[in-house]
């Protein structure tokens, strides 16, 4: 991002994702899944047998959204060998290779600010307490690179309902763990940690807004930000905060890290836009990692029809 210049991958095979293809449209056809989806949350011992899957490794959720792109998802390769996680240093390879290090088992998210009860939350409660979807998205980094991911997660707007903001509630912050034991990449400077990133309240209720704590059915791979990482589809790649610790209601605009380390480079908004260049590249185009040729770059990701009500009014050059 700010180190590096977008680079060339080259392309790898996906077979991969047909067959995932397949198996989830057996899911989709197989009335069992979606009746152990509604009865979860009635009954305890298919919550156990739920957090057993989850033990495995597997998940239970809801397919089929439509929400989803029907463009062919990535290789799970793909997904977990070219990671951005700059705690775990900033080559690509570098998560998978270095993320190991992470605990993700317990895991605590507090919920504090603008919130009529701030509490910490057991993750594990909170998934087991929520309906998981999947949901199959395009992921457009700034670096005018992209992706196709199969996340399973937790439509955010849901889990706020839960915990009750209050009227002075404007913005949603996500903070990233702060641990250099764990996380070798915080020993260095190269951002000011912890990372922290921010919604305004309507994007953060937009339907298309996910917690993410699996992709490819399983549990999120570490690289990927698990246990618990933020999905904005809409918005360049940055916004999507791995590992978070902390949810914060707030009544002024977070200070969010990429905004703080280069103001004139990343936006708050970091909404997808192809007509507003990166100061040092154009983002008018992006190679779908896995392919050859480049495409164009879709106003808002190719969610515009979704989500442009958001920004009627604004003026998305200055609100960048
Ligand atoms: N905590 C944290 N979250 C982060 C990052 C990071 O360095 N640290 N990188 C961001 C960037 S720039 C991108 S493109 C996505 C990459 O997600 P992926 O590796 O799961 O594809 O994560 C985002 N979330
Ligand atoms: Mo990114």
């Amino acid at each position: 991002m700010l180190i590096k210049r977008p680079e060339d991958v080259r392309p790898s095979e996906i077979t991969e994702p047909r067959v995932y293809a397949e198996r989830r449209d057996f899911l989709r056809n197989s009335a069992g899944t979606a009746f152990a989806l509604a009865a979860g949350a009635a009954f305890p011992a298919l919550l156990a047998s739920r957090s057993a899957q989850a033990a495995a490794g597997k998940l239970s959720f809801a397919g089929g959204s439509a929400l989803s792109t029907d463009e062919t998802p990535n290789s799970l390769k793909d997904i977990t060998r070219y990671n951005n996680f700059y705690e775990f240093g900033t080559d690509k390879e570098d998560p998978a290779r270095r993320a190991h290090t992470l605990k993700t088992d317990p895991w605590t998210v507090r919920v504090d600010g603008e919130v009529e009860k701030p509490a910490d939350y057991h993750l594990e409660d909170l998934i087991k307490t929520s309906q998981l979807e999947e949901r199959i998205y395009r992921l457009r980094c700034v670096e005018a690179w992209s992706m196709v991911i199969p996340w399973v997660g937790i439509p955010l707007a849901g889990l706020i309902k839960r915990f009750k903001p209050t009227s002075r509630a404007r913005f949603v912050e996500f903070t990233t763990l702060y641990d250099p034991e764990q996380m070798p990449g915080q020993r260095s400077q190269v951002l000011d940690w912890p990372y922290v990133e921010g919604l305004r309240m309507d994007e953060a209720m937009h339907p298309l807004t996910l917690l993410a704590v699996g992709l490819y059915g399983k549990v999120l791979p570490n690289q990927n930000g698990a246990p618990i990482r933020l999905v904005v589809p809409w918005k360049y790649g940055f916004k999507n905060v791995k590992s978070i610790v902390r949810i914060r209601f707030s009544n002024t605009i977070p200070r969010t890290t990429w905004a703080l380390s280069g103001p004139g480079e990343y936006g708050f908004y970091a909404n997808v836009n192809p007509t507003v260049d990166h100061p040092r590249w154009s983002q008018s185009r992006e190679r779908r990692i896995g392919e050859f040729f480049k495409r164009k770059t879709l106003m808002f990701n190719g969610y515009e029809e979704q989500v442009a009500g958001l920004y009627r009014g604004m003026d998305l050059r200055r609100s960048f």
